[in-house]
């Protein structure tokens, strides 16, 4: 199975990202119900690993935090790959994601090499022009959410489907 560790989004954050979803022929848009924040790209696991890696996140003691969505950017630069919404710089947020990647390095898996870019992805882009992904940039560096309280992070398993991923909260660990 394909594992990833995630915030997720509260419902009125996801009523304000939809707001986004438009403007941009070739993007092909998050669903709602998909709107999260990574924390830690896993991959690939067996049934084994999956279980460390579930006590691994269990035994994790961080507290919770609040977030607040910021601007918009994009991946991939002139040919962009993604739209996302920005997170405010957050030192909790830096922690928490800094405790899981030593808990699952502790249990043998590799380092994450890429650095922590916190994001929530709106939009998977092809063929995009660049003129539209920069207008969809200027006309929303603006948007900003309403903070909101963190108080878990979950473990997903990411299963593809002819229409996309489908992504499946597995389990919840709570932050004090
Ligand atoms: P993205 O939102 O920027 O695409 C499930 O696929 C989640 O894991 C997504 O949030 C995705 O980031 C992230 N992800 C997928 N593949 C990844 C990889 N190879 N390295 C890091 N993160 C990845």
């Amino acid at each position: 199975m394909r594992l990833f560790v995630a915030i997720a989004m509260p419902d009125a954050v996801r009523t304000s990202l939809e707001m986004l979803k438009s403007g941009v022929p070739g993007a092909r848009w998050s669903p709602r119900e998909n709107m999260h924040l990574t924390l830690r790209f896993i991959g690939e696991v067996d049934g084994r690993d999956a279980r460390e890696i579930d006590e691994a996140l269990a035994g994790i003691s961080a507290p919770s935090l609040t977030l607040t969505l910021k601007g918009t950017g994009h991946f991939g630069g002139n040919n962009p790959s993604a739209l996302w919404a920005g997170v405010e710089a957050s030192d909790a947020l830096l922690r928490l994601q800094r405790k899981i990647e030593s808990a699952l390095q502790r249990i043998g898996l590799p380092a994450e090499q890429r650095k922590f870019k916190p994001h929530v992805t709106l939009a998977y882009l092809r063929g995009a022009p660049l003129g539209k992904v920069m207008e969809f940039l200027s006309g929303h560096g603006l948007y900003q959410s309403a903070p909101f309280p963190v108080n878990d992070f979950t473990l997903y398993e990411s299963t593809l489907t002819p229409n996309g991923s489908l992504y499946v909260p597995m389990q919840s660990y709570p932050l004090a």
